[in-house]
């Protein structure tokens, strides 16, 4: 495993996401073809959704800054494809840097929470919740999220049901629907 990145002290804002990704860890990308299942209707493979860059903290926590372009799949916008955390102990702050999202949260119980998303603000995300986020706007959303290293990330519970909630353009807005699917 390599050595986490030793980190001097540093301010992110949306004009200097080039500072943190110059120095992260490890980058992830997810296209259409990495989202098979997720939306209602399969993306073209190649179509970039988003990008994940991550950096190792020193001591307890990882960071990850997700950047994802806007646009829609049919009717139902761009979202990252939303996990439980493999902790139970695990929660999370997300922190907005910039473009117009949402939230969605639902507990293992089927509890479900959608919460807006805007720049300069931010959410915590309680240990027990899946979480996803959703590019409501016309330009790139800009997230940070903070989360204990041992967090890890469970995607089976999701791929395989989704949230019980989408989030659709109808009639040029976003509307929160309940999932045909789920
Ligand atoms: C945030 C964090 C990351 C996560 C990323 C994308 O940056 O929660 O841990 O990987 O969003 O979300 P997902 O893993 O669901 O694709
Ligand atoms: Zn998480």
């Amino acid at each position: 495993m390599a050595e986490p990145s030793l980190l001097e002290p540093f301010r992110l804002r949306k004009e200097d996401v080039h500072t943190f990704i110059s120095n992260s860890d490890n980058h992830i990308m997810r296209k259409g073809k990495d989202m098979i299942g997720f939306f209602q209707e399969d993306a073209d493979p190649d179509r970039l959704i988003y990008e994940v860059f991550e950096i190792r903290g020193p001591h307890s926590t990882d960071m990850g800054l997700t950047i994802m372009k806007p646009g829609k799949i049919g009717r139902e916008y761009h979202m990252t494809k939303g996990h439980f955390h493999e902790s139970e102990s695990a929660d999370e702050y997300y922190f907005c840097l910039s473009g117009k999202g949402i939230i969605v949260m639902q507990s293992a119980e089927g509890e479900i929470r959608h919460l807006p998303m805007n720049e300069g603000g931010g959410v915590y995300v309680p240990s027990g919740w899946a979480h996803r986020t959703i590019n409501i706007g016309d330009d790139d959303f800009m997230l940070l999220a903070i989360f204990p290293k041992d967090a890890g990330h469970d995607y089976g519970t999701i791929e395989e049901k989704g949230f019980r909630i989408v989030v659709m353009e109808v009639d040029g807005q976003f509307a929160v629907m309940d999932n045909p699917s789920f």
